[in-house]
């Protein structure tokens, strides 16, 4: 059973017998849990969600050449994953407006107990909830999934339109209201340009800039979505182009003392100043530069952000928010702005995992409870005490440089590795139960710590939904993308408890490999080394035939 969002689950399709695996189809029933519809509850269908290439936002297994944009957008991500989830006839396996409200393991009969809430529909008429029994349980919730709502005195109090920026209500109209909006981090960088096309008046509240990289987005033309639809090897090299240029940027991003570190903070300043530029926007500039290492927080990948902050209608706030009052936002120097409507671009619950889910393991094993002082897992995939369960986009996997599409297929190759054991045991008429073993979990998260603590991430200057309240970093993984596919390209049997009639034949495995998905250059690489192979041979000849003509003269 799979609990979260269609753009997780490909990978988990063919773990669970759909698809392409055929050996474990008969045997199996697989439940896709689905609260919303994938991808609705973004802010507008105008707006440019992602900040990876259309082309490397996108499965390896089910590549689109028809991107309109070399940026997607809200709408063109939505039409692939359903596009995506048809193909695959996933449709027929997912419960929509269902809710999970806990998950329990169940010692005695060796499965998991998941209670659904049903949230709407005819079927919400049958019966409120209901319980799926499964031999394993994977989340595919990820960190971007609970708004988290501010703090602000008076909150409730606001007579106008409030809207969460992931809770957003599509029937009210933004046009000639007075808008306000608190937040200035990728998503809001995202509504304000939007929003300011056509609202009466909108303020921005900043608490903290953030770093601005250029986004060079343009339209992909007819032309060239008939070469990558026609020549895929095109294509493809164009994907692994992408993909080399954002593993090339993994240091500048992660890595504080890396000269490419001070070189993109050089692109990011001069990108500011070639969108505000001059005198009259010095004040400008200084309130939205940040005063904390290039991506300490999230960078935003922006086009038309500083531009937006340039119109007459807009102003930029950045006194603290004192209250929110009946008719708008005072901030603490007694200003007080009058608005209709009041966007929370205020981010996400993101190191609260799985949160408001309650999850119980072996024993009774609350996961709320262990995970109390931060979440870690083994590859951010497997959780010891929690048998037979695994994560998509858990603890410690996001990327800060790369598309999360890569991380989420390799730990589905993984999580498919578990499920086929289990599968297979049970076929045999044996049983498993599988875990990793805590000092393996504890010795892992050791290691992604300490290489974290060094990070970018880890400055002390900045708050981030990449830290808890403590400063520990529980989102980010502490490496290149390549890096994450290669440590999760095989399964070390001796790294998990094993219990039940199969164990030993597991045990038996030692390791089990598979390949990962390379999406870097390849044939570059080999030409390049064919290439340097033909100079030194030519540069060889010349010499050495240079010295024989000499010496035959
Ligand atoms: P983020 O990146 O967590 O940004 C939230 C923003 O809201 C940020 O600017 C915060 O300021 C601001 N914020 C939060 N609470 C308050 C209060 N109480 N007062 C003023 N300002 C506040 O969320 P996003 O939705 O933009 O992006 C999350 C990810 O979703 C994004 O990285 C993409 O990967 C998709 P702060 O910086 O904390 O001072």
């Amino acid at each position: 059973m799979v609990v979260g969002t269609l753009s997780s689950l490909k990978r988990a399709i063919k773990s669970a017998g759909h698809g392409t695996i055929t050996s474990t189809r008969a045997a199996v029933a697989t439940v896709y849990i689905e609260r919303h519809v994938t991808w609705n509850c973004l802010a507008s269908r105008l707006i440019t969600e992602s900040s990876v290439l259309s082309h490397l936002y996108s499965f390896s297994f089910e590549p689109n050449a028809n991107w309109s944009r070399e940026y997607p957008g809200q709408k063109e991500i939505q039409e692939y994953l359903i596009g995506v989830a048809l193909k695959h006839e996933l449709y027929r396996h997912i419960r929509f407006n269902s809710s999970v409200d806990e998950a329990r393991w169940d010692d005695d009969n060796q499965k998991w107990r998941t209670v659904v809430t049903r949230l709407g529909g005819k079927e919400a008429e049958i019966g409120r909830s209901y319980t799926i029994i499964s031999d394993f349980l994977v989340s595919a919730v990820g960190q971007l999934n609970v708004p988290k709502y501010p703090d602000i005195p008076g909150l409730d109090s606001f007579a106008g339109k409030v809207m969460h920026s992931a809770r957003w209500d599509w029937d009210y109209d933004v046009r000639a209201k007075r808008v306000g909006i608190i937040g200035t981090g990728a998503t809001a960088a995202q509504i304000i340009p939007e929003i300011a096309q056509s609202c009466k008046s909108l303020v921005v509240c900043q608490r903290t800039p953030a770093w601005v990289m250029p986004r060079h987005d343009a339209p992909i033309s007819p032309t060239m979505r008939n070469v990558y639809k026609y020549v895929p090897l095109v294509r493809k090299r164009y994907r692994a182009s992408l993909m080399d240029f954002r593993e090339n940027v993994f240091d500048a991003a992660f890595d504080p003392e890396s000269s490419k570190h001070d070189f993109i903070t050089s692109i990011a300043r001069q990108h500011m100043l070639n969108q505000l530029p001059g005198d009259h926007n010095a004040d400008r500039r200084e309130k939205l530069t940040p005063d904390y290492p290039f991506s300490c927080k999230r960078i935003i990948v922006s086009d038309d952000y500083f531009p937006a902050m340039k119109r007459d209608r807009v102003s930029l706030e950045t006194g603290t928010i004192s209250e929110i009052t009946p008719t708008g936002i005072s901030v603490g120097d007694g200003v007080h702005h009058e608005i209709d409507l009041l966007i929370l671009a205020t981010g996400f619950r993101t190191t609260q995992f799985m949160y408001p889910i309650r999850i119980f393991g072996a024993g009774g094993y609350s996961l709320g409870e262990a995970w109390a002082n931060g979440a870690s897992a083994y590859l951010g995939i497997t959780v010891q005490n929690l048998p037979n369960f695994g994560m998509l986009y858990g603890p410690n996997t996001n990327l800060a440089h790369n598309s999360l599409i890569l991380q989420i297929e390799a730990q589905s190759l993984y999580i498919n590795t578990l499920i086929q054991a289990v599968l297979e045991s049970k076929h045999n008429g044996k049983t498993l139960r599988l875990e990793p073993k805590q000092e393996v979990v504890e010795r892992y998260n050791e290691e992604v710590q300490a290489r974290l603590a060094n990070s970018t991430f880890a400055d002390p200057n900045c708050t981030s939904w990449f830290k808890d309240e403590s400063g520990r970093i529980t989102t980010n993984w502490c490496g290149s993308a390549i890096a994450y596919q290669k440590r999760t390209n095989f399964l070390d049997w001796s790294d998990f408890e094993i219990l039940g009639t199969a164990a030993r034949d597991v045990e038996e495995k030692g390791q089990t490999r598979w390949n990962r998905v390379v999406e870097e250059t390849q044939i570059s690489n080999r030409m390049a080394g064919l290439a340097s192979l033909g100079v030194m041979t030519a540069c060889a000849l010349a010499v050495y035939g240079g010295r024989l003509l000499v010496s035959k003269r």
